[in-house]
């Protein structure tokens, strides 16, 4: 029944789109937001004691910092039309600030951040596969053993290393992770993205939770972790999205998305088809997510979009696909990178949360 009103109900209900910041305000439980360095400073000078981590885009270290006082990354990506752009978890007072070895997080009662930026020591693959159990055994100590979503930044992702890709090798290592800790390599794997940077370190970030979200995948795509060898020796380990639900809200993580058919991309060499068909898969992961939600009804909603484009130039066009196909309250940036295919022009990934009317 959800399914056909998620997106008709968003358009019908944008004219209250100016209500979120008092929403925002005056809320509890987690978000995650999308923010010019100007809104930043002073979001943060409002918010910072709630909020549980940044990842600022833009900028030129890969370094894992504090400087506004909650763990922070920087990813080295050029952005359309601004020098950053930053991502924020917000959660809920009190934040548990933790750090472990070279990784840094926070949580709420609810919701955990964690971020690292590995130098490369040995392989590619080794050096992934034990960053995710540092990872996996902090959020599991942690209390936080469900991971919602992945980010992965990968320096040189497309290149050849000793006869295999940079994306293949990192794959193997995640893959590898996964097993040594004993997790689920089909069901209940995290979204995620993967895409390349021109910094030099590997950056990943996490959202993990107390319990576990919804995986949910797209008919017209094969399941990324069943994609044949010839992506590579090991099969990537990300669903196509994530819902999470929190009294009020469902939040659904979608993972980077591309011009993929069951496991082959299409439209190789034009990329305004690819775009086309990356939003039909957009609109299949949603459609599908639809049916997983909550069956009460629907306040509001918001849809932010991370657009990661091989050449920023092709920024514009991408805006107005978007706000043809969603509407023009979108939130979306355009973001200057590699992708895990070399025939891939493209990838998006989104946040869709939608608000639900409260009951008393
Ligand atoms: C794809 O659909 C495109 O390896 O974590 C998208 C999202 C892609 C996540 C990952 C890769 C990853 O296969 C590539």
């Amino acid at each position: 029944m959800a399914q056909t009103q998620t997106i008709d109900r968003r358009n019908q209900h944008r004219s209250e789109k100016h209500g979120l910041n008092a929403m925002t305000a005056g809320r509890t439980g987690w978000e995650v937001l999308h923010l010019t360095a100007a809104k930043f400073e002073q979001h943060m000078a409002q918010h910072g004691k709630r909020t549980l981590g940044a990842i600022a885009f833009g900028g030129r270290t890969g370094s894992v910092a504090s400087p506004a006082a909650v763990p922070c990354i920087s990813v080295e990506m050029a952005v359309a039309g601004d020098e950053r752009f930053f991502e924020v978890i917000g959660g809920s007072s009190p934040v548990i600030q933790l750090q472990e070895a070279d990784i840094v997080g926070a949580h709420d009662d609810a919701v955990l951040f964690a971020c690292l930026a590995l130098t490369q020591e040995h392989s590619l693959e080794a050096d992934t596969c034990a960053a995710y159990r540092r990872l996996f055994d902090f959020i599991e100590r942690a209390g936080f053993p469900h991971l919602l979503r992945a980010w992965n930044y990968i320096p040189h992702i497309n290149l050849d290393e000793e006869g295999l890709e940079r994306y293949r090798r990192f794959s193997v290592g995640r893959h590898d992770a996964f097993v040594a800790q004993g997790r689920s390599l089909g069901e209940h794997v995290p979204a995620a993205c993967a895409l390349g940077t021109r910094g030099d370190r590997v950056l990943i970030y996490f959202l993990a939770a107390r319990t576990p979200g919804t995986p949910i995948e797209n008919p017209r795509q094969i399941s990324a972790y069943d994609y044949p060898e010839q992506y590579g020796p090991r099969s990537p380990t990300f669903s196509r999205a994530m819902l999470a639900t929190q009294a009020g809200s469902s939040t659904l993580f979608i993972s980077g998305t591309a011009s993929i058919v069951g496991h082959q991309t299409v439209h190789c060499g034009d990329l305004s088809a690819q775009a086309d068909e990356t939003i039909v898969n957009l609109k299949s992961v949603m459609a599908e997510a639809s049916r997983a939600q909550p069956a009460a009804a629907v306040a509001q909603t918001r849809l932010m979009f991370k657009a990661y484009l091989r050449n920023l130039d092709d920024a514009p066009l991408i805006k107005n696909k978007l706000a043809h196909e969603f509407g023009t309250d979108i939130e979306v940036v355009c973001l200057e990178a590699d992708i895990c295919r070399t025939d891939l022009l493209l990838e998006i990934e989104g946040i869709y949360t939608t608000y639900f009317e409260e009951h008393s």
